[in-house]
């Protein structure tokens, strides 16, 4: 029987947790600390699309020339599934931490770790270790490579530049005063690529790019300034879908216009609306109400916002593939990493 990318990859998993379990093990940690250890790596990393850790087996595929996975040897596709769960743990990092300070209820169509029985606060520390076991991975399997220090370095500057973005996403969007006029489209813009933009999307291709040998500044710059693009736009589908997707759909329930954040969508309707309508979005964005909730949506219908929506991913989707198509490939990268890419991401619904 023929297993699935998906299924190959998750093969790889369980001795991740065995090989991340044994290190308390060595420090004499008692049972209970480890089996909770082990729940929250369970909890909080597998569930997802897994796209991101995916993009850098398939990455480094395209890299060699391969057309399947399957041509890897054994080893290879280890080292590049292990590099790919050090973004998915990476990710599980980022989402614990975020469902806290955005109050979420559910992530990936289950409860927040956060709000799991017993856990609460606890998912803070949780969070810092699902962090840690990026590098105690990095350490153990790529220590003798000559692109070891390459990948930490790369973990970190793209751990940074998350937070500078969740910084101000959160900053823009304070709890206790709405105030519509600190939102923009640049601030929007600069917030998703910080956010969401590099660690999504730069970050896996990069990581490929190292193991596969080429990686000269050129080349990581070309496939930044499509990926980078391509995030935003990504992104926005993020905020499109918090509001317009259904919860069955996406796995979570949206929460942006009770939390005041500075989506697109919102930004995109400040464009729009008339005087009075403006008013009602001063009154109602931002406000711990599902009443208040349903107002604003409301506007967003009577002023057509899908279809501003729809136009904007049009548009976008054009000017990514022109980007493309004007790829360098002398030095070995391959515009097929990035035409990927934008395959998985064009017009999903999830
Ligand atoms: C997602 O934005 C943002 C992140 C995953 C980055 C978090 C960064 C930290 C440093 C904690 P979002 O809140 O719109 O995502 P979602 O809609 O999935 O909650
Ligand atoms: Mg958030
Ligand atoms: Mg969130
Ligand atoms: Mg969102």
């Amino acid at each position: 029987m023929s297993v699935t990318p998906r299924e190959k990859f998750l093969e790889i998993f369980p001795s991740l947790v065995d090989e991340l379990k044994s290190i308390l093990v060595n420090y004499g940690m008692p049972a209970e600390a480890i089996q909770w250890y082990e729940r929250s790596l369970q909890h909080n990393t597998p569930g997802g699309k897994l796209n991101r850790g995916l993009s850098v087996v398939d990455t480094y595929t395209i890299l060699k020339g391969h057309s399947s996975v399957d041509e890897l040897s054994t080893e290879e596709y280890k080292k590049l599934a292990i590099l790919g769960w050090c973004i998915e743990l990476l990710q599980a990092y980022f989402l614990v931490a975020d469902d806290i300070m955005d109050q979420s209820i559910t992530r990936r169509g289950q409860p927040c770790w956060y709000k799991v029985a017993g856990v609460g606060d606890i998912a803070i520390n949780d969070a810092f270790m699902l962090e840690a076991a990026i590098y105690s991975l990095l350490k153990s399997h790529f220590k003798q490579d000559s692109y070891y220090v390459d990948l930490i370095e790369l973990f970190h500057e793209v751990t940074l530049q998350t937070e500078l973005g969740q910084l101000l996403d959160l900053i823009t969007a304070p709890e206790d005063s709405v105030d519509l006029n600190k939102f923009s489209l640049d601030k929007h813009s600069f917030i998703v690529i910080f956010k969401t933009a590099y660690y999504s999307f730069y970050l896996p291709v990069a990581l490929a790019m190292y193991v596969a040998g080429i990686h000269d500044e050129k080349d990581l710059k070309q496939a930044q300034d499509v990926l980078i693009p391509l995030g935003e736009y990504f992104q926005i589908q993020d905020d499109y879908l918090d509001c317009f997707g259904t919860p069955e759909q996406i796995g979570k329930i949206g929460t942006d216009i009770q939390d005041n954040k500075c989506s697109w969508l919102i930004n995109k309707a400040l464009q729009l609306v008339t005087p009075e309508q403006r008013k009602v979005l001063d009154e109602n964005y931002g406000k711990k109400d599902d009443k208040c909730e349903a107002i604003v949506k409301k506007i967003y219908d009577d002023i057509e916002l899908e279809g501003y929506y729809k136009d904007y991913e049009e548009k976008v989707a054009k000017e990514i593939q022109e980007k493309i198509d004007l790829i360098d490939e002398s030095r070995g990268f391959k515009k097929d990493v990035l035409t990927a890419f934008f395959k998985k991401v064009y017009k999903r619904s999830k």
